[in-house]
């Protein structure tokens, strides 16, 4: 009987494996003529100046530091695919930030303590100027533990070989959940000659904790009774990123650098739960070894600032002592499918380096892709003091469409016609806002700003813009990246992203940078003080038909006070 009912099994299942194979067959092979050019699979997605090895799976930026004049990233990575699994610690070197050269993996599971995945963490530079990696290893059982891992030689300039010393794991869970327990933050020295960690952890009564961890030695860690911050509004938090800023300067700051008049502390954490980053600007106080966030009235991760409104997650940031600047690093996913991945043969980039620090008005971070990007820009078009009235469309000629920086500058002459709204908007509304108002709602003053990735009809696009609205008090601006025109293939995630902008537009000006790069579009509002990054797919990518156009959907006419685009060469990257 079993050999029946092993037939009735096997004829149920193959309808389902005939669809799962023929659907990213139909997708991917729509000629079959010319698979390369009229598939997903394109190489024309894979990026020309965004971080990404040459195949595979990686998601979070790891342990990224500047050791003796060289850059190193390290990164969540499969070796053996497109999807995530089997995660190990790949690793590039840099001497620009921009042009990446691979090395050997770094860290892959090898011992009890790591054996399902060596999983996030950071470097610190121990003094001697001896580099220590701080990572998740998940053990044998399951479960999430802290380890170290040194360089074998401390004279190699690329750090090729890493060990992990035999009193691993430093820290193991105790009262949260062993499988919420995860990511050590870059250390910091206390005056008391302790070195700190924090660790997002969730409790059994599922709230988030940044625990805290202290030690003499960096062998043995102690965890602290309380924890650097707890929160209500979010069961488990990853990737706590943990640093000081300068309230008087842009430069960045040692992240040792703690109690001064002018410093501040930003304590950024992923949310499990939705996959965004979140931070808060406050006090750190050292004798309490608390974190105090200034402005929060309400425990709710959704009025907690975003560094980027988009495809943007597990973030981390270096002090760079060289250039005295704080850079951020993120993991951008895909927004195709998983069999788009395999079928591309990778998945995930990092964004573009950015300078990170506080705003003169001490209550946000600003961001800034690095200076040494600006090497990248070749050919270079300009205009100046053009009016782009209603309806108006301007075609920014000249560039290659599809590897592009662009910096914009939009004047807008009368505030008071801006659209009256009649509720307070929450920070967190943004994005259902744009969702409403897309770049084809005609309003007052915007929509207005970039249509990229375009075909000539439009039927392909993604629009950044802005859009000014006025409350009985104030101005609100809000900035949008819409991606749900971005492509006609089908069964992406194409949402339309949005982040309010908080800028002094009394003065009736605001400016826009967008990088493009091929499936990337990352774009800087207002100076960097609102991020958004997309990932999109447009088919035109494969026909090379790409088009830049300035727009204007407001019955308000704005003026291009200034605008310069380059089209970007391509880096080495791995
Ligand atoms: N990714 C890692 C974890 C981290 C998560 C696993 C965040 O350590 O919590 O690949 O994206």
């Amino acid at each position: 009987m079993a050999w029946r009912w092993r037939l009735i099994s096997f004829l149920l299942w193959l309808p389902s494996f005939w669809n799962d194979w023929n659907e990213p067959c139909r997708r991917h092979l729509l000629n079959q003529d010319s698979k390369e050019a009229f598939s997903i699979a394109s190489k024309q997605y894979r990026t020309a100046f965004h971080f990404q090895p040459p195949q595979n799976w990686i998601n979070d930026p790891n342990g990224p530091m500047l050791y003796n004049g060289i850059y190193h990233l390290f990164y969540q990575y499969n070796p053996y695919s497109a999807k995530w699994g089997n995660i190990t610690w790949g690793h590039s070197i840099s001497t620009d930030l921009i042009n990446w050269t691979p090395l050997d993996i770094a860290l892959r599971p090898s011992e009890p303590f790591d054996l399902q995945g060596c999983w996030s963490g950071s470097a610190t530079i121990l003094p001697g100027n001896k580099p220590v990696i701080l990572y998740t290893g998940i053990s044998e059982s399951g479960h999430n533990v802290q380890n170290i891992a040194l360089p074998k030689n401390i004279s190699d300039p690329f750090l090729l070989e890493w060990v992990k010393p035999p009193y691993n794991p430093v820290m193991v869970a105790e009262g949260v959940k062993p499988t919420q327990f995860r990511d050590p933050s870059t250390c910091w020295l206390g005056k008391d000659g302790l070195w700190r960690t924090t660790v997002g952890a969730e409790d059994f009564e599922k709230k988030a904790k940044a625990l805290l961890y202290r030690s003499k030695d960096f062998v043995k860690w102690t965890r602290a009774e309380q924890p650097l911050f707890s929160t209500d509004s979010s069961s488990m938090i990853e990737c706590i990123d943990f640093f000081p800023v300068s309230a008087k300067w842009k430069r960045g700051l040692d992240g040792s650098t703690i109690e001064a008049e002018d410093v501040k502390h930003v304590l950024k954490m992923g949310v499990f739960d939705n996959s965004h980053d979140y931070y808060l600007i406050g006090k750190y106080l050292e004798e309490l070894d608390e974190f105090i966030p200034e402005n929060v009235v309400e425990d709710d991760h959704r009025m907690w600032l975003r560094y980027d409104y988009g495809s943007f997650y597990a973030s981390k940031t270096f002090f760079d002592a060289e250039n005295r600047r704080r850079v951020l690093w993120a993991w951008s996913n895909e927004s195709d499918t998983i069999s788009d991945d395999i079928v591309k043969g990778w998945a995930g980039v990092q964004t573009v380096p950015r300078t990170i620090w506080l705003d003169e008005n001490g209550k946000q971070l600003v961001q800034w892709p690095v200076r040494e990007l600006e090497s990248l820009r070749m050919e270079k078009v300009e205009l100046k003091d053009v009016k782009v009235s209603k309806g108006g469309l301007i075609e920014i000629k000249g560039v290659k469409a599809s590897q592009a920086d662009i910096e914009v500058e939009f004047e807008f002459p009368e505030l008071k016609k801006a659209e009256l709204i009649y509720h307070d908007w929450k920070l967190d509304d943004a994005q259902m806002a744009c969702d409403e108002m897309c770049s084809s709602v005609p309003g007052s003053i915007g929509p207005f700003g970039l249509l990229v990735l375009a075909s000539h009809d439009l039927e392909e696009h993604t629009a950044i813009f802005f859009r000014v609205f006025k409350t009985s008090t104030a101005h609100a601006v809000l900035m949008c990246s819409d991606q749900r025109k971005s492509s006609l293939w089908p069964e992406l995630y194409k949402p339309a992203f949005g982040g309010f902008v908080s800028t002094d537009i009394k003065e009736g000006k605001i400016s826009l940078r967008t990088l493009i790069d091929h499936s990337v579009v990352e774009s800087f509002g207002a100076g960097g003080r609102t991020c958004i990054t997309a990932r999109v797919y447009p088919k035109l990518l494969l026909t090379g038909d790409t088009h830049i156009y300035v727009f204007n959907n407001g019955s308000e006419t704005v003026k291009i006070t200034k605008l310069k685009a380059w089209e970007m060469a391509k880096a080495r990257i791995n």
